[in-house]
């Protein structure tokens, strides 16, 4: 049988499940779906070859005249580059464009998410929907301050608390006016250290507001508009930054209304979907209807009805970053990342899936077609061509009744399941839920309330750095080994990992966020600092939104002090291994112009313009004291990363301490003796 199988891999041109994936459960899937005949992205990927010119960055298709393509020449460029595209696009300017494009696509698809959790926000806070609630006070009284609405209000002289209601609904207005606003700049940059914040004013990239900045980027890349690739990067930088603004508001909104995060437990892996529950999974980004299909799944009613239909109860989990919304709030497992989406439904046992928006596979539609799966769109700006998926527009007003109306129509598909399930028996258990908040709670202590336990450990040595590990995964390369050898690399030579995205699902799926993993995969300081404060080495801080918290955290990092007075001062970096959507672009570009050096893996679209590129080195470098690098083989790229982080420690003249934490075994026991 193995044979026959690897005989049609090979003549039949599908993937080789080993190579595809490092990842158990999806080696079995993709083994089964090859069983069944069904393709999945891992098959697409070996017959479809990508574009050369495309990946080198230097394809042109902004007007009709082209696409003009100007690949680099095999031999390199002597003396002058005289490549042009009809127009006179240089290859600079043609990659330039082409990279603020990919910025404002992923600018538009965070900011989208935000703006769409604002005016469910502004209804809940107006008190005109039932179903959304303020459920996280304290922090809505937290951020209204960043917001310039004040949380107290003068009565006869005295300064007293201003009702919570009136606070909820100024906030509402506010953040609504970030998407269009005239005469002023976005909120959130105001939040970054004051040398930050001047710097960006100075470069004058500060955003004027959200939606202004990307509709300016698909002004400027047009046919004849900005042609020097400086100014072209600089709007790709005011436009991650309006990326941002968008990001932080869906964040902190989203705490309010469903809860910020604090450490919880639950588990990872296609092995968390059961055979004898209703399997309902939830996928994409935005958590405002996924919140409610909790509640719906978790009710007494639907109980009873998965009971009445021969099903032991509802198993909830997700994919992608909804998952990662439902998980930090309430624990629903992920049943697995970015590349599995299709697998989840090659099980069998998958009785509904439920789709917002982004990383949504189409071809989910032709697999669902196979089996029973109901595949069902909520979102009015996605939908699919296919004629069995079922659209059920989603709408806050009557946002319950939504959820519940889904939930009954996955109840009611369990029954039509085939006989032939298989649920591969992987799963692992997973830590998750860590936020600003509650990282200042087990790192900085209760009272203290700051960040400051965090930068001791960090100037004795015991930690030496901080690297944020985040992103997507992408069929070109094997699915979860980069993420997962980047991450055990830092996390052996002692730099703590914060992750949020498809990159958490996968420290998840391999049992890094549980706490005993440090034991077995961390350097010695950073092995007795999860033991004694009891997280694991890889914290999980959420979905592609929050991302803001990581930089919230970084920015607490420097007002705890001793770091420096901006976030390109001390040992931090930001790394995307498994990189493949626009979105990890814009998060890119703002997490250097935020000052940190931050390296992607497989490749990135500049090599055809290599003046181009050695600008996002060493020219954002000069200006923000941040740089984009690439590097695929996921080793080298963690000790660039690490290579990084000392390069600050000396800086900040806290390498030696280092040093001290060093000593080896032998050392330790000449001490010792
Ligand atoms: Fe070619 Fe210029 Fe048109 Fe691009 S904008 S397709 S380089 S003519
Ligand atoms: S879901 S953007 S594949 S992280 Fe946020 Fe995962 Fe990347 Fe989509």
């Amino acid at each position: 049988m193995v044979e026959k199988l690897e005989k049609a891999v090979k003549e039949a041109k599908l993937a080789d499940p080993i190579e595809a994936s490092v990842d158990k459960a999806t080696q079995q899937m993709i083994i089964r779906s090859h069983e069944l005949g069904i393709e999945t992205v891992f098959d697409r990927a070996v017959t479809m070859k990508q574009c050369n010119i495309g990946l080198q960055g230097t394809c042109c298709k902004n007007c009709a005249m082209g696409p003009c393509r100007l690949p680099l020449p095999k031999s390199g460029i002597e003396g002058e580059d005289t490549r042009k595209g009809l127009c006179g696009a240089t290859a600079n300017t043609i990659a330039a464009r082409n990279f603020t494009r990919m910025i404002a696509g992923g600018a538009a698809a965070h900011s989208d998410h935000g703006r769409a959790v604002a005016e469910v926000f502004y209804q809940a806070a107006n008190k005109l929907t039932d179903d959304y609630k303020i459920k996280d006070p304290i922090k809505l009284l937290a951020i209204a301050p960043h917001y310039g609405v004040d949380t107290k209000v003068e009565v006869d002289g005295k300064m007293v608390d201003r009702d919570i209601d009136e606070i909820a609904v100024e906030l509402a207005d506010v953040a609504l006016a970030e998407w269009g606003k005239s005469g002023s700049t976005t909120l959130v940059p105001k939040r970054f250290p004051k040398v930050r914040y001047e710097l960006w004013e100075k470069l004058g990239i500060l955003p004027r507001n959200i939606d202004r900045e990307i509709v300016e980027v698909m002004h400027r890349t047009h046919i004849g508009v900005d042609q020097d690739y400086k100014n072209l990067m600089k709007q790709g930088a005011r436009c991650a930054l309006a990326d941002l603004s968008g990001s932080w508001i869906a964040t902190d909104l989203q705490d309010v209304m469903f809860g910020t995060p604090s450490p919880l437990i639950s588990e990872a892996n296609l092995g968390v979907m059961k055979k004898d529950h209703v399997n309902i999974i939830v996928h994409g980004h935005e958590p405002i209807l996924s919140e409610m299909i909790v509640a719906a799944s978790q009710s007494a009613e639907m109980h009873e009805l998965a009971i009445k239909v021969g099903a032991k109860g509802i198993q909830l989990s997700g994919i992608c970053c909804t998952a990662n919304e439902v998980l930090q709030r309430h624990g629903v497992p992920n049943a697995g990342n970015f590349l599995q989406q299709e697998l989840a439904i090659v099980t069998g046992a998958c009785d509904a899936m439920v789709v917002d928006v982004q990383c949504v596979f189409q071809n989910l539609a032709n697999v669902a077609k196979c089996f029973h799966t109901k595949l069902i769109t909520t979102h009015p700006i996605a939908k699919m061509e296919q004629s069995n998926v079922i659209h059920i527009e989603f709408d806050e007003h009557h946002a319950m009744e939504d959820a519940l109306r889904i939930v009954t129509m996955a109840v009611e598909n369990y029954k039509n399941r085939g006989a032939e399930v298989q649920i591969p028996p992987y799963k692992e258990s997973q830590v998750a839920g860590f936020s600003v908040e509650s990282i200042k709670y087990h790192l900085g202590g209760t009272f203290r309330g700051t960040y400051y336990t965090l930068n001791d450990n960090i100037i004795n040595g015991r930690i030496r750095g901080v690297a944020a590990v985040v992103g997507c995964n992408n069929a070109r390369q094997q699915h979860n080994n980069a993420h997962l050898t980047v991450i055990k690399e830092l996390i052996k030579n002692d730099v703590i990992v914060l992750t949020t995205g498809c990159g958490g699902i996968t420290a998840a799926m391999a049992g890094l966020l549980q706490p005993d993993s440090a034991a077995a995969y961390c350097g010695p300081g950073l092995a007795e600092i999860c033991e004694v404060v009891g997280i694991p080495p890889v914290l999980h801080m959420g979905s592609c939104v929050d991302n803001s918290r990581i930089l919230n955290a970084a920015i607490e990092v420097v007002n705890a002090g001793g770091m420096g007075q901006d976030l390109c001062d001390w040992p931090v970096a930001g790394s995307a291994p498994e990189w493949m959507s626009e979105k990890a672009i814009s998060i890119g570009q703002y997490v250097v112009c935020s000052g940190i050096y931050t390296v992607f893996g497989g490749t990135l679209p500049l090599d055809g313009a290599p003046v181009f590129k050695e600008y996002l080195n060493s020219g954002m470098e000069e200006l923000y004291g941040g740089m984009w690098a690439v590097e695929a083989d996921p080793i080298k790229h963690a000790h660039m990363l690490i290579a990084h982080i000392d390069k600050k420690r000396k800086e900040l003249g806290i390498d030696k301490a280092r040093e001290r934490v060093m000593m080896d075994m032998a050392d330790r026991q000449a001490l010792e003796g």
